[in-house]
């Protein structure tokens, strides 16, 4: 089984900003941390961030032709503006996405509260600060499971 974790705008700089709202570490080893971790058990996971929203959908595309299983996608702050990225979601399926975030956007300031991609995604994941990802992870593998 193959899933891609793909992170958006400003990702790259986890562990090095914002500790009090995104956590200390850094991305590379939040996600090394989960590709060691499910390696074991078959799932290969390919990891992917950009700043760029047309490098995102391309990623998406990528995702598409590579028959990937599934994806967990952190869209950033392009969650709250991309129409461009729902419709790449849709353009993807059946490729389950889950839209995952490290804050709990919903106590956060207003223009979070929205999201132009959730309506694609196959569920939504947010405010466990990092371990959002391995909750995506899981949430991947147990509807392949049933
Ligand atoms: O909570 C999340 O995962 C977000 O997707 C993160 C985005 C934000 O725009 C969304 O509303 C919620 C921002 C990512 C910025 O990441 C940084 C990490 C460290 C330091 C500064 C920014």
């Amino acid at each position: 089984m193959k899933f891609i974790i793909i992170n958006g705008p400003n990702l790259n700089m986890l562990g090095q900003r914002e500790p009090g709202i995104y956590g200390s570490e850094s991305l590379e080893a939040v996600l090394q941390r989960l590709r060691d971790r499910y390696a074991p058990k078959g799932i290969q996971i390919d990891i992917f961030q950009s700043n760029h929203e047309g490098a995102l959908i391309d990623r998406l595309q990528q995702a598409w032709r590579e028959g990937c299983d599934g994806i967990v996608l952190n869209a950033g702050a392009y969650t709250h503006t991309s129409v461009a990225l729902h419709d790449a979601i849709r353009a993807i399926a059946p490729i389950p996405v889950v839209e995952v975030h490290i804050s709990n956007v919903h106590q956060r300031e207003a223009f979070r509260h929205t999201s132009l991609i959730s309506a694609a995604c196959s569920g939504v994941i947010c405010g466990f600060g990092t371990d959002s990802y391995r909750l995506g992870i899981e949430a991947l593998a147990q509807m392949h499971e049933s």
